[in-house]
Protein backbone atom coordinates (compact mmCIF):
# COMPACT_ATOMS: atom_id res chain seq x y z
CA UNK A 1 0.00 0.00 0.00
CA UNK A 2 1.43 3.83 -1.26
CA UNK A 3 0.81 6.44 1.81
CA UNK A 4 -2.54 7.29 -0.21
CA UNK A 5 -4.05 4.30 0.40
CA UNK A 6 -2.94 4.10 3.83
CA UNK A 7 -4.30 7.52 4.48
CA UNK A 8 -7.82 6.81 2.80
CA UNK A 9 -8.10 3.11 4.81
CA UNK A 10 -7.11 4.65 7.91
CA UNK A 11 -9.94 7.73 7.43
CA UNK A 12 -12.41 5.05 6.29
CA UNK A 13 -11.93 2.41 9.20
CA UNK A 14 -12.09 5.62 11.86
CA UNK A 15 -15.46 6.87 10.54
CA UNK A 16 -16.15 3.06 10.62
CA UNK A 17 -15.99 3.11 13.99
CA UNK A 18 -17.51 5.87 14.81
CA UNK A 19 -20.32 4.94 12.95
CA UNK A 20 -20.59 1.13 15.14
CA UNK A 21 -20.31 3.38 18.33
CA UNK A 22 -23.44 5.30 17.33
CA UNK A 23 -25.40 2.53 16.49
CA UNK A 24 -24.72 0.96 19.50
CA UNK A 25 -24.95 3.44 21.72
CA UNK A 26 -28.61 4.62 20.29
CA UNK A 27 -29.52 0.92 21.10
CA UNK A 28 -28.44 0.32 24.93
CA UNK A 29 -32.25 2.19 25.56
CA UNK A 30 -34.36 1.87 23.58
CA UNK A 31 -35.73 0.53 20.06
CA UNK A 32 -38.23 2.86 18.42
CA UNK A 33 -41.06 3.31 20.62
CA UNK A 34 -39.97 1.34 23.52
CA UNK A 35 -39.28 2.12 26.95
CA UNK A 36 -37.59 0.56 29.97
CA UNK A 37 -38.61 -1.07 33.16
CA UNK A 38 -36.63 -2.41 35.89
CA UNK A 39 -38.88 -4.92 38.27
CA UNK A 40 -38.05 -5.88 41.44
CA UNK A 41 -37.89 -10.18 41.47
CA UNK A 42 -37.63 -11.68 44.89
CA UNK A 43 -37.58 -15.63 45.24
CA UNK A 44 -34.46 -15.82 42.01
CA UNK A 45 -32.12 -17.86 43.51
CA UNK A 46 -29.34 -18.95 40.15
CA UNK A 47 -29.29 -18.43 37.04
CA UNK A 48 -32.45 -20.87 35.49
CA UNK A 49 -34.73 -18.36 37.50
CA UNK A 50 -33.16 -15.86 35.34
CA UNK A 51 -34.09 -17.85 32.08
CA UNK A 52 -37.68 -18.82 33.68
CA UNK A 53 -38.23 -15.19 34.13
CA UNK A 54 -36.85 -14.10 31.06
CA UNK A 55 -38.72 -16.66 29.01
CA UNK A 56 -42.00 -15.41 30.95
CA UNK A 57 -41.33 -12.19 30.30
CA UNK A 58 -40.43 -12.66 26.44
CA UNK A 59 -43.82 -14.63 25.71
CA UNK A 60 -45.62 -11.09 26.44
CA UNK A 61 -46.24 -9.60 23.06
CA UNK A 62 -44.52 -6.31 23.20
CA UNK A 63 -41.66 -7.21 25.23
CA UNK A 64 -38.25 -6.63 23.03
CA UNK A 65 -35.84 -7.52 25.65
CA UNK A 66 -36.37 -8.64 29.41
CA UNK A 67 -32.71 -9.66 31.52
CA UNK A 68 -33.07 -10.94 34.93
CA UNK A 69 -30.84 -11.05 37.79
CA UNK A 70 -30.91 -13.21 40.48
CA UNK A 71 -28.06 -11.76 41.74
CA UNK A 72 -29.57 -8.26 41.63
CA UNK A 73 -33.14 -9.41 42.60
CA UNK A 74 -34.27 -7.55 39.55
CA UNK A 75 -35.37 -7.91 36.01
CA UNK A 76 -34.81 -5.41 33.48
CA UNK A 77 -37.29 -5.05 30.68
CA UNK A 78 -37.32 -3.17 27.50
CA UNK A 79 -40.75 -3.09 26.15
CA UNK A 80 -43.16 -1.05 23.75
CA UNK A 81 -45.66 0.67 26.35
CA UNK A 82 -49.23 0.53 23.99
CA UNK A 83 -48.20 -3.44 23.55
CA UNK A 84 -47.95 -4.00 27.39
CA UNK A 85 -47.86 -3.07 30.40
CA UNK A 86 -45.25 -3.53 33.50
CA UNK A 87 -48.51 -4.40 35.57
CA UNK A 88 -48.40 -7.77 32.73
CA UNK A 89 -45.40 -8.23 33.36
CA UNK A 90 -45.65 -8.30 37.02
CA UNK A 91 -48.74 -11.01 36.86
CA UNK A 92 -46.62 -13.39 34.05
CA UNK A 93 -43.74 -13.30 36.62
CA UNK A 94 -46.06 -13.63 39.59
CA UNK A 95 -47.66 -16.82 37.54
CA UNK A 96 -44.73 -18.79 37.87
CA UNK A 97 -45.59 -19.76 41.40
CA UNK A 98 -41.56 -19.28 42.69
CA UNK A 99 -41.10 -15.42 42.12
CA UNK A 100 -42.69 -12.39 43.48
CA UNK A 101 -42.32 -9.52 41.25
CA UNK A 102 -43.10 -5.92 41.66
CA UNK A 103 -42.15 -2.06 40.38
CA UNK A 104 -38.64 -1.34 40.94
CA UNK A 105 -38.63 1.99 39.04
CA UNK A 106 -39.15 3.21 35.73
CA UNK A 107 -36.05 4.18 33.47
CA UNK A 108 -35.28 6.10 30.66
CA UNK A 109 -38.22 6.96 28.28
CA UNK A 110 -39.80 10.66 28.35
CA UNK A 111 -41.79 12.06 31.01
CA UNK A 112 -45.61 12.81 30.16
CU1 LIG B 1 -33.14 -20.95 40.27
Amino acid sequence: MNGGMVKTFFIFSTTMFFLMGVVMASEACCSEGAKMVVLKVEGMTCASCNVAVNIALRKLDGVVEATASYRLGRAEVEYVPEKVTPKQMIEAINKLGKYKAGIYKAKGGHKR
